[in-house]
């Protein structure tokens, strides 16, 4: 407890601490004030009187620096972009510690040179597309409809560049097996912050592409999985309406009207596609019967192929109504898009349009999820090469304690987040092959929702918290840096906002009368026992912490089938961020057990594994999730508001 005297020792310190700040400023004050060299200072000798006219000079240029140079001569040097392959250690360790060692000799030397490519070339390319924003020109000087969208050149060049290192053909050639998924995932995990968003328009080609790779009867091409630049297409996946951004079941009010020759005329509005430049989509709507009605609901929708322009270079069908004003994914051509007689083909059985697209929101989810890991680690790589470069308060801040535990508690978070998305890779990686087991395929569906809301929010506060540590060029526009957290808050909302993920993870759940969670429990069992006969001694505190927060949770789930649905529901998000700080807790441990590991590594272990694991069992027993519980938040919520009904 503070008592007075604790208080005034504090002040005490912190005078005396002050004092020993001003000793340290006037020793500063010796040195140059500009560049932080020492001047050095010469024994008083009689100058004769040009010398002492000279020396006036001297004191008049010395003393005001702005006179001259206007700007001072000290400038901050910045933080440094290097190899963000080979200086990734958590990246190169992971693939030694899990690739098989042939294919990795394979690949190393690629994975090197694309680094110092995103690094240097593509990174460049990536700032060039945040500031050349696309535009969309609706008319012609002469009034007619156009709708030509324009992007810029570093955009263009981001295409060719994903079709040449194979950045989506990699996992469906399956030249390494399961492993080419995490090949794949590596090098995007590379490029993502470098892309100037171009990783968006991937992550749906990537979707589109598994898809074809499922259904390899349908008719359409296989551009998707081009290297060719000049073959290579992209994919849109148009899901969000007006009416139906998280609810498409219900809100999806586009029609498809079926045509003599087999293919539909589709009539609609979508509300949100990401890159309007797409060659082709994915997208639901509703078969209209005889009649001309649909039928409504999740049932009534069906799945969609479509190309975006005809074999004459115009529109299919497609008006662009107009380009999106957003927060941040400034570079990506976002449009409303009018559909009005736009060809399809049907892809999926009438009526299984969202079971249809759900392999390809697999896809996404898990790319969302590597957007979120990549950004962490590129802003955290540049704050730690920073922290070296700057000085304040007399020292180099990476010698301030309270910096660098700042920055490790962000290393620490990049690292889980890291784990997790390659976790998923090497399951998908099964998946593709068909090599997966049953119990792979139930971790397969479960982590992937969950990665993709914990993985969403990390990044969120991660941005925030990493700008700080640039001080006020954090937030200055051309540092490049404030891009990472506009770009970041679009992570937990886009392909699923944070609840409705958390509502998959019950989806999941019920779907499999609880079989995922039986794997996920034998999963995170299996890696605690895995930690605990390697022996690694300083691991036991966290390993006791992870199986107490496995124990809990298995009695938060056999306690809440005894209650209402509702309680489960309202326990959702609790839920499923804890599963998903226990999954990365297990990851983390996994590769601090690991031989090759080092003491860092063992160390953001534990500094994870102390965090609350389990909130779904403290707001449970505060009574969160129960119907009293909703009138509470509800009058919290609505206190005040005139149309109130309660
Ligand atoms: O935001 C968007 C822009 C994307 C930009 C892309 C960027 C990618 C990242 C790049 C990084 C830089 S696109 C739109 C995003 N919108 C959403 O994600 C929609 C959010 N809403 C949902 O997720 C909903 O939960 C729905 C639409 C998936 C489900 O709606 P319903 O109608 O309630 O669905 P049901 O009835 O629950 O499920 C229908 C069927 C069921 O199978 P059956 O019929 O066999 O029982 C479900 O089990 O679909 C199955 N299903 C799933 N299966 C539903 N969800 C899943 C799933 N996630 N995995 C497997």
């Amino acid at each position: 407890m503070f008592c007075r005297s604790s208080i005034l020792y504090l002040c005490r310190r912190c005078s005396k601490l002050s004092r020993n700040d001003v000793a340290l400023y006037s020793n500063i004050s010796k040195t140059n004030k500009y560049d932080n060299t020492a001047v050095v200072e010469s024994s008083p000798a009689r100058p004769n009187p040009s010398q002492e006219r000279q020396a006036s000079d001297n004191r008049q240029q010395a003393s005001m620096p702005f006179s001259r140079a206007k700007l001072g001569v000290f400038t901050q040097v910045k933080p440094k972009l290097t190899n963000v392959f080979s200086e990734d250690k958590l990246l190169t360790d992971f693939l030694t510690r899990t690739m098989p060692k042939d294919v990795l000799q394979e690949i190393y030397s690629d994975l090197e040179r694309f680094g110092e490519r995103v690094s240097t070339e593509i990174d460049d390319l990536g700032k060039e597309c945040e500031k050349n924003v696309p535009k969309v020109i609706t008319f012609d000087a002469w009034g007619n409809r156009i709708d030509k969208l324009i992007t810029c050149d570093a955009w263009k060049k981001q295409h060719d560049i994903s079709a040449e290192e194979g950045l989506i053909a990699i996992p469906y050639e399956q030249k390494y097996g399961p492993w080419s998924r995490v090949y794949q995932l590596v090098k995007l995990y590379l490029y993502a912050p470098s892309s100037g968003l171009y990783s968006c328009p991937l992550a749906m080609t990537d979707g589109a592409a598994k898809f074809f790779q499922m259904h390899p009867d349908l008719p359409m091409n296989k551009r998707a999985f081009s290297c060719d630049p000049k073959h290579f297409w992209t994919s849109g996946q148009w899901m969000t309406e007006k009416r139906g951004g998280s609810d498409v079941g219900l809100g999806t009010e586009t029609l498809a009207v079926p045509q003599q020759d087999g293919t539909y005329k589709l009539h609609g509005f979508k509300w949100f596609s990401s890159a309007t430049d797409a060659d082709m989509t994915l997208t639901l709507a509703r078969i209209v019967d005889e009649s001309g009605q649909p039928t409504p609901g999740s049932r009534g929708l069906s799945m969609f192929y479509v190309e975006t322009k005809t074999s004459d270079g115009t529109l299919n069908g497609i008006e662009i109504q107009k380009l999106k004003d957003k927060l941040g994914t400034r570079q990506l051509p976002t449009a409303e898009l009018l559909l009005d007689g736009t060809i399809a083909q049907l892809v999926s059985d009438e009526g299984r349009g969202v079971a249809g697209i759900t392999p390809m929101l697999t896809i996404t989810r898990l790319h969302n999820t590597l957007s979120a890991a990549s950004s962490m680690r590129r802003i955290v790589h540049l704050a730690r090469d920073y922290c070296l470069k700057r000085v304040a308060f007399g020292k180099v801040i990476v010698e301030h304690p309270l910096h660098m535990q700042t920055l490790s508690r962000l290393e620490v978070e990049a690292r889980a987040a890291f784990l997790m998305v390659m976790e998923i890779g090497r399951l998908l990686g099964l998946e593709d092959c068909g090599e997966a087991s049953d119990d792979q395929l139930d971790m397969l569906r479960l982590l992937t929702p969950l990665a993709k809301l914990y993985t969403g929010k990390q990044a969120v506060s991660v941005a925030s918290e990493a700008l700080e540590c640039f001080g006020g060029q954090g937030y200055i526009e051309d540092t490049g840096l404030p891009v990472f957290l506009r770009d970041a808050q679009v992570l937990s909302i886009w392909e699923g906002t944070t609840n409705i993920l958390s509502l998959d993870v019950l989806r999941a759940i019920t779907k499999s009368n609880g079989k995922v969670l039986v794997s996920f429990f034998k999963d995170v069992e299996q890696k605690l026992t895995n930690v605990t006969m390697s022996e690694v001694n300083d691991l036991q505190n966290s390993i006791l912490n992870v199986s107490q927060a496995l124990k809990d949770a298995k009695e938060f789930v056999e306690m809440s089938s005894q209650q209402s649905p509702s309680f489960m529901e309202a326990a959702a998000r609790d839920f499923a961020f804890s599963l998903s700080r226990i999954y990365m807790a297990a990851l983390m441990l996994d590769h601090a057990a690991w031989q090759g590991a080092d003491t860092s590594d063992v160390m953001a272990a534990k500094r994870w594994c102390e965090m609350e694991l389990v909130p779904v069992v403290k707001h449970a027993a505060n009574g969160h999730y129960s119907c009293e519980a909703y009138e509470l938040d509800y009058s919290i919520v609505l206190n005040g508001h005139p149309e109130a009904s309660r």
